[in-house]
């Protein structure tokens, strides 16, 4: 099996009251697990391809055998998109980015509050089950995006920052139908350290 569920790098509970340890755990061990046994389960049907990272793999998905490609953009991207997730998040991150990424936001969209602003709009404005992003297009720019589903910007030639999970089942527990009040409360779990770190390595 060339793909395994990473732990969660603190406890389940760690991210409450934004995120309560009940969805946590189903986000993790159920949703997440699934992803990682579809997509081995994919990547059986062509070992050839076992040596390849999930995120090389969704990152041209018109080069993966065509029986297999639907299971690895939605499975593959589900365990890259998860994996980077529960990074992104941490209990005792600062309350804003700092150094060159936070230079790149203030050049981009204004300021940090309006950067905020628009990346939530853009997660509401997703219809359905998908994420919202910030990424790096092709020119170094800053951009928000949103994907439909588990689908990932790398597929789309752009580099992802960092990204937030807007299917209800990140959400649905404590939030019920207030997926702007799940995006606002979402900022203060960020794991700014990390994010700032993963722009300069990919800008
Ligand atoms: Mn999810």
């Amino acid at each position: 099996m060339p793909f395994a569920l990473p732990a969660l790098p603190y406890d389940y509970a760690a991210l409450e009251p934004t995120i309560d340890k009940e969805t946590m755990t189903i986000h993790h061990d159920k949703h997440h697990n699934a992803y990682v046994t579809n997509l081995n389960a994919a990547i059986a049907k062509h070992p050839d391809l076992e040596g390849t990272s999930a995120e090389d793999l969704i990152k041209d998905l018109n080069a993966i055998p065509e029986d297999i490609r639907g299971a690895v953009r939605n499975n593959g991207g589900g365990h890259v998109n998860h994996t980077l997730f529960w990074e992104l998040m941490t209990p005792d991150g600062s309350a804003t980015p700092t150094g060159a990424l936070a230079a790149a936001i203030d050049e981009a969209f204004g300021n940090f509050e309006e950067f905020k602003t628009k990346f939530n709009a853009a997660g509401v404005a997703r219809f359905g089950s998908g994420w919202v992003w910030l990424v790096i297009d092709g020119a170094g720019k800053l951009q928000i995006t949103s994907t439909a589903n588990q689908d990932n910007p790398v597929s789309e030639g752009l580099k992802p920052v960092f990204g937030n999970d807007v299917w209800e089942h990140a959400y649905y527990l404590k939030y019920q139908n207030l997926r702007p009040a799940y995006l606002a409360a979402w900022w203060s779990v960020v794991n700014w350290d990390l994010v700032g770190a993963r722009y300069e390595a990919l800008k």
